[in-house]
């Protein structure tokens, strides 16, 4: 990593960074406790920061620069001599605080165990709110390797808490998830390979006025996005994810979102340049589309 960490997304001398004004909170959130094959993912967000400093910040498909609405980096969360439990607490505990600054907080990762707390934090202030989990892997499971906490199972405790779901890109499914899903009619999932042959119907009408949106990069084919802890073939790519994003700013009000799983690799700083791309067309979608 550089020696000179960067601290703000994308612009690090400009004003679009004041935490009174802005309307994006990015909260970079380097967890790593359950990952299980490949690890790395604490050091997911300062790679997309540091990537989003070399980026350009004008949007040509929005004709706009979006970092002007103002985006403010938090400092990186210090999970420093914390277990698993207290490290997802504080990061629930941190988007609380960005929500009562009336900002829309987007967590950078880290390992996608984050998003659970995350979720029912912004469901406190949205008690509307539906979830749509961007992902090869359903992460349904009750829990896994010995720990409800688990990254595996982040969306079956949103399932606990009520929440409708869709799940969209999902190629890696469990005997025990298919067997939840045969008793959860609510848990609706759009395939991967149903998006890959251009037949998929997406329940539009399942999303609520509220959304939260977590995406985690393994989504994307394995040709694109190769630093992830467990990449699956047959992904989707570019520009599907961001029409699918797009659609989703058009149908609902999105007030929460994260980007999870980036595990830098030597020599592949096209993934962190790419993951700090997607973290910049979703601020430019939800705020200018
Ligand atoms: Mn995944």
């Amino acid at each position: 990593m550089e020696d000179t960490p960067i601290t703000q997304f994308g612009a690090p001398d400009a004003p679009y960074c004041n935490p009174e004004t802005a309307r994006i909170a990015i909260i970079p959130a380097p967890l790593e406790y359950s990952v299980c094959y490949m690890k790395g993912t604490a050091q997911g967000p300062q790679a997309i920061l540091a990537a989003s400093s070399q980026m350009e910040l004008y949007d040509e498909e929005l004709a706009c620069c979006p970092i002007e609405a103002g985006v403010y980096t938090y400092p990186v969360l210090n999970y420093h001599g914390l277990d698993h439990a207290a490290a997802l607490k504080l990061t629930g505990d941190t988007v609380r605080n960005v929500l009562a600054h009336q900002q829309i907080p987007l967590t950078l990762g880290g390992e996608h165990s984050l998003s659970a707390p995350v979720i029912a934090a912004v469901h406190e202030r949205y008690p509307d709110l539906s979830v749509i989990h961007i992902d090869a892997h359903g992460d349904l499971r009750n829990e896994y390797e010995g720990t409800p906490l688990s990254h595996a199972s982040i969306e079956r405790r949103v399932v606990d808490l009520g929440i409708p779901l869709l799940e969209i890109g999902i190629r890696s499914f469990s005997p025990e998830e298919a067997e939840f899903m045969q008793s959860k009619p609510d848990v609706a999932i759009v395939w991967a390979y149903q998006i890959a042959r251009g037949n998929a119907s997406i329940p539009w009408e399942r999303l609520s006025k509220h959304t939260y949106v977590t995406i985690d990069l393994d989504v994307f084919d394995p040709g694109e996005m190769p630093a992830v802890g467990t990449p699956e073939p047959g992904g989707l790519h570019w520009y599907q994810v961001l029409d699918l994003f797009r659609e989703i700013c058009r149908r609902s009000e999105v007030v929460g979102m994260d980007v999870v799983e980036l595990c830098p690799m030597p020599g592949q700083t096209r993934a962190d340049f790419m993951a700090a791309k997607l973290v910049y067309k979703l601020i430019g979608y939800r705020l200018f589309q």
